[in-house]
């Protein structure tokens, strides 16, 4: 029998093409014309499968060989088999590139997935967090280069010594200073010490850059975090969601090599530390969302009222309005630069 879902999913397709084709009439030797922009349609799925209590937690795209077309890569909460899987571009078919870690132990799960390029070359690595109690939390992997001795071959991981109970959550790539490699950002679950890290790029032996959250109080955690930069000198800044009941739940902190003027990964700005005990942020992302050449920030947030996501414009100084994604001024932001 038809799932809802399928029925809905067709006549979505009969539709798109009856619209289509009445108002781009189908000649011989015409390229066809895209939908609108309003409809987005299944180009490759994944997952059909999958054990019934499996899910997909990160997806992420990247160019991993390097051929200017993404790749996609997708994660499972699965404990049993591969935690990663990725495919080619459109044009290879969505082939199945790299199914990655059936090894990780049982009680291993993936956290996070994120492409980029860690040395410059213009080929994206790849790199997975997952929740364990041993061993690494980080692993980054080798691109798809021919030249490459093995696509996919462990370039790199981290978190061997974290305690039971401290796991990666997720992790991003940015570049935070002046040259073409990028930096990775990593974020983690611990009752103490680092819930973040920014670490350098593979030239400088993937050294730790900057940390955050050394003085979080033992119940915060740091969720997500994102780079871009807002303020258009080339050089990424850095977003941090974070779980924590008092205090702000959202950082940006500026790049690795603001100037003289500035000192490296300072912050810029800080919200959402007039939320209620229980709301956290879930989730950061920057995008450009207008005409100006500055990227936006987006948050996510758990809360059981009230918004659960925000498109914030710039305005990393005190006293700047604090804008919902309806445009409705909610509160004037309150810049706290100490956090306990
Ligand atoms: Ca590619
Ligand atoms: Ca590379
Ligand atoms: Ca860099
Ligand atoms: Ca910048």
């Amino acid at each position: 029998m038809i799932s809802r879902s399928r029925l809905i999913l067709l006549l979505t397709l009969l539709w798109t093409i009856l619209f289509a084709t009445a108002r781009h009439p189908i000649i011989a030797d015409e390229i066809a014309p895209l939908p609108p922009p309003s409809v987005f349609l299944p180009l490759h799925e994944v997952g059909e499968e999958w054990g019934e209590d499996e899910y997909a937690p990160v997806i992420a795209f990247g160019d991993i060989d390097g051929d200017g077309r993404d790749e996609f890569g997708v994660i499972t909460d699965t404990t049993e088999s591969d935690r990663v899987h990725v495919f080619d571009d459109a044009p290879a078919g969505f082939a199945p590139l790299w199914n990655g870690d059936a090894t990780w132990g049982a009680a291993s799960v993936a956290t996070g997935i994120a492409f980029g390029d860690v040395d410059g070359d213009g080929f994206d690595e790849l790199a997975l967090t997952r929740k364990h109690d041993i061993n690494a939390r980080l692993f980054l992997y080798d691109d798809a280069a021919p030249s490459t001795a093995q696509a996919f071959g462990p370039l790199w991981q981290y978190g061997e010594g974290w305690g039971p109970g401290s796991w990666a959550t997720a992790v991003a790539f940015g570049n935070v200073d002046d040259d073409p490699a990028e930096e990775i950002g990593l974020t983690r679950q611990a009752t103490l010490n680092e819930r973040a890290y920014v670490f350098d790029d593979a030239a400088a032996g993937f050294a730790t850059l900057q940390t955050f959250g050394e003085s979080w109080a033992a119940n915060a955690w740091a969720t997500a975090i994102a780079f871009g930069d807002v303020d258009s000198d080339g050089r990424d800044e850095v977003a941090l969601s974070r779980v924590a009941t008092i205090n702000a739940r959202v950082y940006v902190h500026d790049d690795a090599a603001p100037g003289a003027d500035r000192s490296a990964f300072k912050l810029l700005w800080s919200g959402g530390a007039e939320w209620p005990g229980e709301m956290y942020a879930t989730a950061v992302a920057f995008g450009n969302v207008d005409a100006n050449p500055e990227l936006e920030l987006g948050l996510g947030r758990f809360a059981a009222e009230g918004p659960r996501a925000y498109v914030l414009g710039r305005g990393w100084a005190v006293q700047l309005p604090y804008v919902s994604s309806k445009g409705k001024v909610i509160k004037p932001i309150t810049v706290s630069f100490r956090d306990r």
